[in-house]
């Protein structure tokens, strides 16, 4: 049977009102597409095929707006929901727009921009719970600076614990269940961010309070941004049970932060993540942070969305198809072979192994001597992705 690649619930991909709701403005430039209502874009999202909505507390709920604003937004929110039988995964918090963040939310040198951003945060943290939010994820867009000399990092680093410690201890009181999710990022829109990448983000949270509870969320573009190998990061935080969430896109390397369809700029790399995440089995939201080009109307806006959903699914079954090739798969078990010569020396260690081991003598010049096929492999991985195989 040919794949259909059409998107299912299982497959939990999920948008956030601000991704298919981008308006294309940039920094040289009006916007390009008419706002869309969050109701509208929960059609849209259904129209689809999407399985979920996210949102930050202001995408659906305006700043200043009143208690009974917020009241009739949100049960107007819910019935599209109801209509559509969208789901609402994840929420977070905007603590970057409003000029009160121009110098971060948790690290501002002000006390009162922190105590203002835990507050914010903690009544978006009610309003995404209230829509059904398990995950709650904390991109700390202003928490950086464009000179050292504005911002001490070690205070910043301390007060952004205190701050995540804070809100751990809320969502714990009102017995929430949630998961934070902490999204790394190098740059943009501040000079620096702290906690840069996803392996800075792993070693803040074992300093936290409740480091159970708290995750990362990683962006490909973001440690694309860096230079970094995002699979490898993935990988990192999969190992050491951190994988909550993850945000899906592409990104041309050391461009500024682009947040293309996913699979647009490196699909060889989008390959291997999605191999990864089917293998393990990952089973959170596939969630999609990126936007149409700034040149799309409402259909592109709609084609840029089914196309990071179908490029996913052709991965996935790209990735079942690797996985199942006998030649990829015999050159797989002989890169991976192994006679047994070594087995007395695996494991843990003890004082007679590492003797043994000492004594033990290598054919160092075979070692270096043996042809490894690394690149018929990828020859071959090229081709299952060209489609010739
Ligand atoms: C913003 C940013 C994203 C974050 C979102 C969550 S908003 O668009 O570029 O990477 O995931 O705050
Ligand atoms: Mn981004
Ligand atoms: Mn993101």
């Amino acid at each position: 049977m040919t794949p259909s690649f059409q998107p299912q619930p299982e497959h939990r991909f999920t948008f956030g009102l601000w991704t298919v709701g981008n308006i294309g403005r940039d920094p040289f430039g009006e916007p390009t597409r008419k706002p869309l209502s969050s109701v509208e874009i929960v059609h849209l999202l259904a129209d689809v095929g999407a399985y979920g909505v996210n949102f930050h507390d202001n995408d659906l709920v305006p700043i200043d707006a009143t208690p009974a604003e917020r009241a009739s937004i949100v049960t107007k929110f819910k019935q599209a929901l109801a209509d559509t039988g969208l789901v609402v995964p994840m929420a977070t918090t905007n603590l970057f727009t409003d000029p009160a963040f121009k110098d971060g939310a948790f690290t501002s040198n002000d006390p009162k921009v922190r105590a203002y951003a835990l507050q914010k945060t903690m009544q978006a943290i009610d309003l995404g719970v209230e829509l059904g939010a398990q995950i709650y994820v904390f991109w700390g867009g202003r928490e950086g600076v464009e000179t050292d000399a504005a911002k001490n990092p070690l205070a910043a680093m301390q007060r952004n614990r205190e701050a995540m410690n804070f809100l751990c201890d809320y969502a714990l009181d009102q017995g929430y269940g949630l998961k934070f999710a902490l999204e790394p990022k190098p740059n943009e829109p501040r000079g620096d961010m702290y906690n840069a990448t996803i392996g800075h983000m792993l070693a803040f949270i074992e300093t936290l309070d409740h480091p159970e509870m708290v995750g990362v969320n990683p962006e490909v573009a973001h440690e694309h941004m860096a230079g970094l190998n995002f699979l490898h990061g993935v990988a990192q935080a999969w190992d050491a049970g951190k994988l909550f969430h993850i945000d899906l896109n592409d990104q041309a390397f050391g461009r500024y932060d682009q947040d293309f369809r996913f699979g647009a700029v490196n699909l060889k790399s989008a390959f291997f993540l999605v191999k990864f995440l089917e293998d393990v089995g990952y089973s959170g939201s596939r969630h999609f942070d990126a936007h149409a080009y700034r040149s799309e109307d409402l259909a592109g806006v709609k084609d840029f969305a089914r196309g990071c959903m179908r490029t996913y699914l052709i991965l996935k079954e790209k990735a079942a198809q690797w996985n199942a090739d006998s030649e990829i798969q015999s050159l797989v078990a002989e890169i991976n072979g192994d006679d047994g010569s070594t087995d007395a020396f695996k494991g843990a260690y003890s004082p007679s192994k590492a003797a043994a081991l000492k004594a033990a003598s290598f054919d160092r010049q075979a070692l270096g001597a043996r042809g490894l096929p690394y690149e018929r492999l990828d020859q071959l991985t090229v081709e299952v992705l060209l489609g010739v195989r």
